[in-house]
């Protein structure tokens, strides 16, 4: 049996989100605001499928799809960069691998107890945040 993501998340902290937002080329403005947003997560987990709905109150965000299946991305109300995504399993983990403009970008989730964690990666720069089941 596959970890189950499902459910509803919130934010508890994060280390180094300015670093992935700048490795983004975010400007100035838009990061002041949103390192001091608590986003929440709302997952949905069907077999290979997934949906995963971040929001706040500045910006929200919604991703769908399957286990290995390529999509295209357009990280509309972030970077808005198009990219090419496919997410797998590592063991426990769910590993997405965004190729586009952006080198090493992508990102990871994987749950310990009560605690759902993120990492954001893009090019040198490794952000983490961690959420707690609500
Ligand atoms: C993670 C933000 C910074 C722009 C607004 C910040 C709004 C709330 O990749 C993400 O989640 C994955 C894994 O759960 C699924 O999509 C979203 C937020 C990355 C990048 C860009 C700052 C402006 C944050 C939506």
């Amino acid at each position: 049996m596959p970890v189950d993501f499902s459910g509803t998340w919130n934010f508890v902290s994060s280390d180094n989100f300015e670093g992935y937002m700048l490795a983004l080329g975010i400007d100035f403005a838009t990061r002041k605001i949103a390192k001091l947003l608590k986003p929440k997560k709302v997952i949905e987990q069907d077999g290979d499928s997934f949906s995963i709905h971040t929001t706040s109150t500045f910006r929200n965000y919604s991703v769908q799809f399957k286990i290995g299946e390529e999509f295209e991305e357009d990280n509309k109300g972030l970077d808005n960069r198009k990219c090419k995504s496919v997410v797998t399993w590592d063991g426990d983990k769910l590993v997405c691998v965004q190729t586009g403009e952006k080198k090493n970008r992508g990102w990871s989730h994987w749950i310990e107890g009560d605690e759902l964690y993120l990492e954001l990666r893009c090019e040198d720069q490794v952000s983490q945040q961690v959420f707690k089941r609500a």
